[in-house]
């Protein structure tokens, strides 16, 4: 099976980033391609690459056809049922399903947060003052991480 993961941009991308890491944390094979948004080849990739429209997006090659994966929690749900050899989740049944649930909450959750505080690795927002909503999305992200390392 070969794989090659769209993504619309390292920098600003958050969804992006997390297949690419999770790619490269396993030491998966795959070739990168960057389309940015909005512009011809947008275009084009929504034509060829049908029904996906957003990034990240992965295209598997295997030997009788070309799959289409879109959405970054169906890719990663995806990579972890084939390389199952890779430990993607943990092994404990109810480990399983407490991870399960942070990472549905940060895919989902966290709407202030990420409206207020858009991903951007090249700046350091020092002086930003987060509003009522998004400190309270701060403190619920503290807040998991404090409950995942006890
Ligand atoms: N929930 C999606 C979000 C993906 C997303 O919003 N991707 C943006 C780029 S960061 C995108 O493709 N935007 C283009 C569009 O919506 O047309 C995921 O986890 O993959």
């Amino acid at each position: 099976m070969e794989y090659e993961l769209f993504f619309a941009n390292k920098v600003y991308s958050s969804w992006g980033l997390r297949v690419w890491l999770l790619l490269r944390h396993f030491d998966i094979r795959f070739k990168q391609t960057v389309v940015p948004l909005y512009t011809s080849e947008h275009s084009e990739f929504e034509i060829t690459h049908s029904p996906a429209r957003q990034f990240p997006t992965l295209v598997v090659a295997a030997p009788a056809a070309q799959h289409v994966i879109w959405d970054s929690l169906a890719i990663s749900e995806f990579l972890a049922d084939v390389h199952q050899d890779k430990e993607f989740w943990p092994e404990d049944v109810m480990v399983r399903a407490a991870a399960r649930s942070l990472c549905a909450e940060m895919h989902s959750g966290f709407k202030s947060l990420r409206s207020k505080m858009p991903v951007n690795l090249k700046r350091s927002y020092r002086s930003f003052q987060p509003d009522e909503d998004t400190q309270a999305d701060i403190d619920r992200v503290c807040e998991l991480w404090a409950w995942v390392k006890k």
